[in-house]
């Protein structure tokens, strides 16, 4: 799948309406200012990039809660904006590199790959599940909730109408979790979604983990992935900056080793960098945790491929 010359879009989504700190917007601005577009560049990659994506003007007058949800309206339009780029970039042969902004944006960037690539997986990498649907939800914040709209487990707020579910449980699967609330254990269990949390990393290998993960959505590594990475997947040691930090974490070298198998298998077709604050923590961790966004994704564009 990969475009020759190897063409990436990078799409700059300072968002940060999915969940309630501040600052997560700020990811991208950082990332693109440490340098990535140039970074890709000097990989070889052709790279685009057209400024980061103003959502200011779609955001809505007054966007009171629909039940739980926050921002249930502005979440809704941006996420169904980021669709229409990322698809119209996969479209043109582009991978669609997009630079969060919160997880509640990986809505809109798996619509735009399952729009271009039905038969794409998706290997989402993080602490959390992000799988609580609208009644589940106890803190109402979106970004925890983008997957089950990607699988259509609740078609009960019709803001979200335009989320095609595209997604099959078994074209899903997770790699880090370690903080789940009880309404999404029950979820992954009936929906039968398979996910290696720390414990299996810990029990075989992230090498093994990343090979299983594989055989389980893509066994003949011949369908698209699409690749959702939340950096707080990583321990906070490695990537402190970022909203919801939880111990027991991937070390940095784990990290990277998804993203370097996964770019091996050639199927890799769009990536998200998600959820890096640099607003968090102190000065010196905000540097550290931009240095490894742009890391992973160099690592998922072939850097380490010898
Ligand atoms: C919790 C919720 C979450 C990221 C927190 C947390 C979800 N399950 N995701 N931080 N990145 O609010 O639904
Ligand atoms: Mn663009
Ligand atoms: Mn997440
Ligand atoms: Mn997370």
């Amino acid at each position: 799948f990969l475009p020759d010359p190897k063409s990436v879009a990078i799409v700059g989504c300072p968002f940060s309406g999915g969940q309630t700190k501040a600052g997560v917007d700020k990811g991208p601005i950082y990332l693109v200012e440490a340098g990535l577009p140039q970074q890709l560049a000097d990989l070889g990659w052709q790279v685009q990039f057209d400024g980061h994506h103003q959502f200011e003007e779609i955001s809505a007058a007054s966007d009171p809660p629909i039940g739980k949800l926050k921002n249930p309206r502005f979440v809704s339009k941006v996420c169904q904006a980021v669709a229409q780029v990322v698809g119209g970039h996969a479209k043109k042969g582009q991978l669609p590199l997009t630079l969060g902004g919160d997880h509640s944006l990986a809505m809109g960037t798996i619509s735009g790959t399952l729009d271009t690539y039905p038969d794409a997986c998706l290997v989402w990498v993080d602490a959390h599940a992000d799988i609580n649907t609208p009644q589940t939800t106890d803190s109402g914040n979106i970004h925890g909730m983008p997957v089950s709209f990607l699988l259509g487990l609740d078609t009960s707020v019709p803001e979200f109408a335009w989320v095609k579910p595209n997604l099959k449980p078994n074209k899903l699967v997770y790699i880090g979790l370690r903080d789940i609330d009880a309404g999404e254990k029950k979820i992954l269990r009936e929906n039968g979604i398979k996910a290696f949390s720390m414990h299996e990393v810990d029990k075989w290998g992230i090498g093994k983990v990343v090979e299983m993960a594989l055989d389980h959505v893509n066994p003949k590594r011949e369908s698209p992935i699409h690749l959702s990475f939340d950096v707080d997947a990583l321990d906070p040691s490695v990537a402190p900056s970022t909203g919801t930090p939880v111990r027991g974490g991937l070390t940095f070298r784990e990290g990277h080793y998804i993203c370097e198998a996964i770019y091996e298998t050639g199927c890799l077709v769009a990536l998200d960098i998600m959820e890096v604050n640099p607003s968090l923590a102190d000065a010196a961790s905000a540097v550290q945790t931009v240095a490894v966004g742009c890391s992973l994704a160099r690592s998922a564009l072939g850097e380490t491929l010898l």
